[in-house]
């Protein structure tokens, strides 16, 4: 499991690469990579140390898998949920009958009103099991699991995307594709 340090420097890469790069002066390609290099260094000129070896054991000992290495190890990047401009370049996936979607209790009226909606994020993500689901949903509060009828969105010409650390991703999940449990 993560230690508190990892947790940090993972943390501060997760406001980085999918938030806010220009926080701390780095730019991401449209793919969304940052050079390993000059992200080591922008941050240190902010305040926030860390070495090649710290971020190499964050991005290989994450817990969800955030953040992947280019195969030379020269750059880096958010698998997902990023806010800001970034075309991720997945190939659309077929995505299994079923997914899931944790939510907080204090969201399920107006869920119900507008199906699933991606606000700031680009996608809304899903889960493939209840438990990440469970989990994702705490976050926010009260947790509620949603089920999707994912293969029938696909069906009717919803496009899926899996994420590198396997989180399924989709632009909106209309009403009548939501089971409410
Ligand atoms: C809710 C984490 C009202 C939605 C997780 C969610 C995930 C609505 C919240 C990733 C709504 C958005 C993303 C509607 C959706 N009305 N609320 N119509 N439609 N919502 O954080 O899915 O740890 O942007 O249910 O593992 O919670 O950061 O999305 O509660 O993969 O790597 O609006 O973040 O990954 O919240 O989480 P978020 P999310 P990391």
């Amino acid at each position: 499991s993560m230690d508190d340090r990892a947790v940090r420097i993972s943390k501060f890469l997760s406001l980085v690469l999918r938030h806010r790069p220009e926080e701390i002066g780095l730019s991401l390609d449209q793919s969304g990579w940052a050079s390993v290099g000059q992200l080591i260094e922008a941050s240190r000129r902010r305040g926030f140390e860390f070495t090649l070896e710290e971020l190499q054991n964050v991005v290989a000992g994450n817990d969800k898998k955030r953040f992947s290495l280019s195969e030379d190890g020269l750059r880096i990047r958010a698998n997902q949920g990023h806010s800001v401009e970034v075309e991720l370049g997945y190939a659309p996936s077929v995505p299994p009958e079923i997914l899931y979607h944790g939510t907080a209790e204090r969201f399920l009226a107006s869920i119900k009103q507008q199906g699933l909606i991606k606000g700031k994020r680009h996608h809304v993500h899903l889960s493939a099991d209840v438990d990440t689901a469970t989990k994702v949903g705490r976050r926010h509060g009260n947790p509620v699991v949603l089920r999707i009828e994912a293969g029938r969105m696909r069906r009717d010409g919803f496009i899926f995307y899996l994420s590198a650390n396997g989180v399924w991703l989709t632009d909106r999940v209309p009403v009548q594709y939501l089971v409410f449990l």
